[in-house]
């Protein structure tokens, strides 16, 4: 294994690009801050060069590490917060890097045992400490971050401490089980929860990198064979939360211990929600967060912004495009840092500036605009339904065909289509996995194990905002099976101008950075058969038999604009993305066996009968 490059996406960032002068913004200062079970949590006051008055202290928990010393300069991403004057505050973890305790990789908060230490309460511990010993602080603390960061900033909700007056979780995962970075409603992200639990649980001191032999993971992952062999060519048993993920593949009461959200009904100090539609990591936690939060929401203090943006992202760069997709123009991650998160920290630590006046702000792709709603969904969207027809299009009609219509395919788990282009690099040090979720869908649409369905060319936009889902009426002539659905937006041959003559051609590479033809994904998500009636008892499926598969997409807020095409692909593997399913029951999945893993035909109907087709919130 080796080292971690420096890629890793944290709130409070140094790595981002460095501004000039002003030069030494900020005072160091290390403390080891004692919690109620005696242990002592590393972390790094920066305080700004001459601080006047009295200043609320900005809090982020962190199991990446702290930094060594004060920046040289203020980072990119902190400029628009700095401006207003805050005591940043960066803590490690319990047992990551200089923090004592052990570091579990685990979300459960038990808040029924007055003796239980977790994120909740090591967070409780530390703003009563850091409101009595930060010299010139205002007693009030506001605490934020991305993903790991934003989850323990969420976890505050459950045990908010007095002086606790903003919240923004960011990217936080909400329920590993049903979502996000572990798995997506049970299937497992087999990349992505190996290669995450090995980065944070094999060495303390630092972030660790799986070494990969195989230049392409697609192929490690794929001469590795079944799940079962991480553990017994790689980790034998080294590494606590895989064993624990392997050894619980339903949604048992280890997995809903972990799913603290569900102890969250109220909102109990102001909080914004910031999601990406495009995260690869964390994309649903936030709106999970929001939604239950808004079940006991008097003062109106519980926001959601979502934007066009990978994991994190809103906290990197300028945020004027993903992969090459551009957003007209706008720098949306400078945009939200300048015009959302720190009017938000403003009013509620400061005291000055006014309360957000709407529910939601969302950038609008396709569009390319930032909106706002007094609620979310709004009230204006309507839920239509889009159909997959048995011709291969899709239209706003049911299907009339009362004969057995369906078109199918051959699965095989010895040749799993791709989650992205080959060759795949690993998971982190994070490079193109970052945007993924917004490539261009023709490597995998001449396939033939994925099926597309594309409308006619639109004449006037259809703009969706709320929740997507499909309803896919499905068989496999296996007893278990997994169906992968992609909502996509198809720009036209022309819609870009080519940057090159006629004579000189493109340059090499350029020719494929075109946006002509362009599939943008902008929703997608699998569901394992296995859990269609009950995610706690897994149960077979009858073969051949069509069933009612009902896949969320999340909520979306976009436009396929006139001219654009509507696409939606179908396919039943993701790989290495999420583990191949063996296409016929097994007790549990993570310890099938090579031979266990079958070809399976797969089809998908079309008829008034068994009418499938994606959900789409189409705003009136
Ligand atoms: N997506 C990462 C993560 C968060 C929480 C739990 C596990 C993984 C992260 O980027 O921090």
């Amino acid at each position: 294994m080796r080292p971690l490059l420096p890629t890793l996406l944290l709130a409070f960032s140094f790595l981002c690009a460095q501004d000039a002068p002003p030069k030494a913004p900020f005072t160091y200062q290390q403390v080891m801050i004692p919690v109620r079970d005696g242990i002592h949590l590393q972390t790094v006051i920066l305080a700004p060069v001459g601080q006047s008055g009295p200043l609320p202290i900005l809090f982020t928990r962190t199991p990446y590490g702290v930094p060594a010393k004060a920046p040289d300069a203020l980072p990119t991403n902190l400029k628009e917060l700095a401006h207003d004057g805050y005591i940043f505050v960066i803590q490690n973890l319990r047992g990551r890097f200089g923090s004592e305790g052990t570091f579990l990789l685990s979300s459960f908060v038990d808040l029924k045992n007055p003796k239980a230490v977790n994120e909740s309460t090591d967070a409780y511990d530390s703003i009563d400490w850091l409101v009595k010993n930060v010299p010139n602080n205002n007693g009030k603390v506001g605490i934020y971050g991305v993903s790991y960061s934003g989850l323990t900033a969420a976890q505050t909700l459950l045990l908010p401490h007095p002086a606790l007056k903003a919240v923004s979780e960011q990217a936080s995962p909400a329920d590993e089980w049903m979502n996000d970075d572990d798995h997506h409603y049970g299937a497992l992200r087999e990349s992505y929860a190996f290669e995450y639990a090995v980065m944070e649980q094999a060495d303390k001191n630092k972030n660790t990198n799986f070494a990969f032999e195989t230049y392409d993971t697609y192929q490690w992952y794929l001469d590795l064979g079944p799940v079962a062999n991480i553990d017994s060519k790689y980790l034998h048993g080294s590494i606590p939360y895989w064993e624990s993920t392997v050894e619980h593949p339903d949604y048992d009461d280890f997995h809903k211990r972990e799913a603290w959200v569900n102890l969250l009904h109220s909102s109990p100090a102001p909080n914004l929600n910031v999601a990406g539609f495009w995260d690869q990591e964390d994309p649903w936690g936030p709106w999970a967060i929001f939604r239950n939060a808004a079940e006991h929401d008097p003062d109106n203090t519980n926001f959601m912004v979502a934007g066009p943006w990978f994991h994190g992202q809103w906290q990197r760069d300028k945020g004027d495009r993903i992969g090459i997709i551009p957003f007209g123009g706008h720098a949306t991650s400078v945009e939200f840092r300048e015009n959302i998160e720190a009017p938000f920290f403003r009013y509620y630590l400061h005291g000055e500036g006014a309360k957000p006046s709407w529910k939601a702000s969302m950038f609008e792709s396709g569009s390319n605009t930032w909106r706002t709603y007094a609620t979310w969904p709004p009230a204006e969207s309507k839920t239509t339904s889009l159909y997959l027809n048995a011709d291969g299009t899709l239209s706003f009609t049911a299907p009339a065909n009362t004969k057995e219509a369906f078109r199918e395919y051959v699965s095989d788990p010895a040749n799993p289509v791709p989650y992205r282009q080959r060759p795949i690099s690993p998971t982190y040090p994070a490079g193109d996995w970052r945007t993924w979720e917004a490539a261009d869908q023709r490597f995998v649409d001449h396939r033939p194990d994925v099926l597309t369905y594309v409308s006619a060319p639109l004449d006037h936009d259809i703009r969706i905002a709320g929740p997507v889902s499909a309803d896919l009426y499905a068989s496999t002539s296996g007893t278990d099976s997994d169906f992968i659905v992609k909502l996509i937006d198809v720009y036209p041959e022309d819609a870009q101008k080519p940057e090159w003559s006629e004579e000189a051609g493109p340059s090499p590479g350029q020719y494929a950075k075109s946006l002509n033809g362009y599939q943008l994904p902008i929703a997608m998500e699998v569901r394992r058969g296995r859990y269609l009636q009950s995610y706690e008892h897994s149960k077979p499926l009858t073969p051949n038999k069509p069933a009612r598969w009902e896949i969320p997409l999340r909520d979306h807020d976009h436009v396929f604009l006139k001219g654009h095409r509507i696409m939606v692909q179908v396919q039943s593997t993701w790989f290495p993305a999420i583990d191949r399913n063996p296409q016929q029951f097994v007790p549990s999945i993570y310890t099938a066996k090579a031979s266990d893993f079958v070809k399976a035909t797969q089809r998908i109907y079309s008829t008034p009968a068994l009418p499938s087709h994606i959900a789409l919130p189409v705003m009136q």
